[in-house]
């Protein structure tokens, strides 16, 4: 990375108007498998974001700022082109950054990275406005429609668990439309982020266009750029109550906001299910990642008939589940992102035994006489025996944990799939077509997955209802949070 300075770990600095950029203080990023440094991060200042917006607003007067649809598309591609070029230094960083599986990066993680922006470039170059013919008061025709415009300087905040594809999510539909961005990456994950600037240089971004800045939320780079004056909107996931601080400071600006944020999804399994492809998907939905997917499922609703056998068999496969270096093939694990989420997902642990769940599995922390001791390992865990009431069924963890309990009713289902302030994803698990379209109907949720877990159509609308979020990306509803339409109504009498 050519953020690099040449001794100790590798130093990752700011990108400011096409050029990473020296100065501020340094924190340091440790790794989440041993606990050992290995990034120095420069927090940007509240100076080097106003550099950066000032930057990106440049940019919308220049080049960038005249192109059309096709051309940002193409610039998309070579994006898209470049990351596939960089391929194993992304799947580096990510996996430096995080601990996740080298499996993991290499097969989801990196290449949606480049599917994000393949997608966008599509999605900008083919979708249509309207335009409406209008009778006049004098019985002439009018013409209207629609012209899409960039929204201006976006700021594009987002968390670490995902961190390159949760970033390009954001960033290709808004490059497609013609916005500059400030992205802040999680301070967790600062690496892939610094590729992606590189990857932008490379692919020939006009500067300015793509800048980056490094640091934490309140009181720095987050809180600078969501109070910045020269911001127009803000594109955000993380937290619910994150987007909650965020969307007061955006208050005073007005400006526009899209909120992808927690969950505390429902998987339901009903007796006609395919047992084996929910307990397989189940294991996928709650352990994927470590549990650090917004979409992972915390909460398993069974039929009474198949609650025992599914039960046991989620636990024996969860107990399976294998531990060991990211760089091992098989690893099926991962740690947490820090020992501070660590701390948080083993209280979240312990309160459950204090609140009366049996632990089928799992409930501690693994040990391993190796570097990994230092690291932020908990193991996966799988509950049962509490009620819809306990903190444990209503509070995000968003850990490698599960709690499973037993249903009568497709009624008594829903409610308790809906019974939490969240609203993001459910999954169901069924053969019968009535539940599978009723399920959808009935679900507090953004998205619904039937017989199936994570599979994305970028051209969907993905987000939250409830404290899950607000607003709605994905496809044109991407292009619609990034773009402003502009009526044109021309009298043609
Ligand atoms: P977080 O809310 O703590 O942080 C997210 C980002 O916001 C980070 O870059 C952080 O530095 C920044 N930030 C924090 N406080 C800020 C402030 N006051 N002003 C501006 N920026 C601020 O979230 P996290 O712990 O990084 O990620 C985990 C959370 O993200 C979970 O709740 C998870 O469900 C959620 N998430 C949601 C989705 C989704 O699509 N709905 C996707 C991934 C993660
Ligand atoms: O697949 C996506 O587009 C997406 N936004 C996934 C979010 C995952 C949450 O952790």
């Amino acid at each position: 990375m050519t953020g690099r300075a040449p001794a100790g770990p590798p130093r990752l600095r700011n990108f400011v108007d096409g050029e990473f950029v020296d100065g501020g203080s340094a924190f340091t990023k440790v790794s989440p498998v041993t606990g050992e440094p290995v990034f120095e991060v420069d927090e940007a200042s509240r100076s080097t974001v106003d550099d950066a917006v000032a930057a990106a607003r440049a940019a919308l007067r220049g080049p960038w700022g005249r192109m059309g649809e096709r051309e940002r598309a193409e610039v998309l591609r070579r994006v898209a082109d470049e990351l596939e070029r960089r391929f194993d230094d992304l799947v580096t960083a990510e996996v430096a950054d995080t601990g996740k599986s080298i499996a993991q990066a290499r097969t989801l993680d990196i290449p949606r990275g480049a599917a994000n922006f393949r997608a966008f470039a599509e999605i900008v170059a083919t979708a249509p406005t309207e335009s409406f013919t209008t009778v006049t008061p004098t019985g002439g025709r009018a013409l209207n429609y629609a012209v899409r415009k960039p929204v201006g300087v976006v700021a594009v905040i987002v968390p670490w668990n995902l961190p390159l594809l949760l970033l390009t999510w954001k960033v290709a539909p808004a490059l497609a439309c013609g916005n500059a961005v400030i992205v802040k990456p999680s301070e967790e994950t600062p690496a892939s982020a610094t590729v992606l600037a590189e990857v932008m240089a490379a692919a020939g971004v006009p500067a300015g266009v793509f800048n980056l800045v490094h640091g934490f939320g309140p009181d720095s780079a987050g809180e600078f750029l969501t109070r910045h004056p020269g911001v127009d909107a803000i594109t955000f996931t993380g937290e619910s109550a994150t987007g909650g601080a965020i969307m007061r400071a955006a208050a005073d600006g007005v400006k526009a906001v899209s909120f992808e944020l927690g969950g505390k999804n429902a998987g339901l399994v009903f007796a006609d299910a395919d047992l084996d492809a929910a307990v397989a998907g189940s294991v996928r939905s709650s352990f994927t990642n470590g549990g650090q997917v917004c979409l992972c499922t915390e909460r398993i609703y069974v039929q009474r008939p198949v609650f025992e056998e599914f039960t046991a068999r989620l636990a024996k496969r969860a107990g399976e589940l294998a531990y060991g270096w990211p760089t091992d093939e098989a690893t099926a694990t991962m740690p947490l992102i820090s020992r501070q989420h660590r701390a948080k997902v083993l209280s979240h642990y312990d309160l459950a035994r204090a609140e009366g769940a049996e632990v089928l599995t799992g409930g501690g922390a693994p040990t391993f006489g190796d570097a990994r001791d230092g690291g932020s390992y908990v193991q996966p865990t799988v509950l049962t025996g509490l009620g819809p009431g306990a903190r444990t069924n209503r509070e995000e963890i968003f850990g490698p944990v599960v709690h499973v309990a037993p249903f009568d009713t497709e009624e008594e289902a829903y409610a308790l799939a809906n019974g939490t302030e969240y609203g993001l994803a459910a999954t169901v698990w069924t053969r019968d077509v009535g539940v599978t379209h009723r399920a959808g109907a009935r679900l507090d949720a953004g998205i619904v997955w039937v017989n199936t877990w994570f599979l994305r159509d970028l051209r969907t609308p993905f987000g939250g209802v409830k404290a899950s979020g607000i607003g709605r990306e994905g496809g044109v509803h991407s292009l619609n949070f990034y773009s402003e339409l502009t009526n044109v109504c021309v009298d043609l009498s």
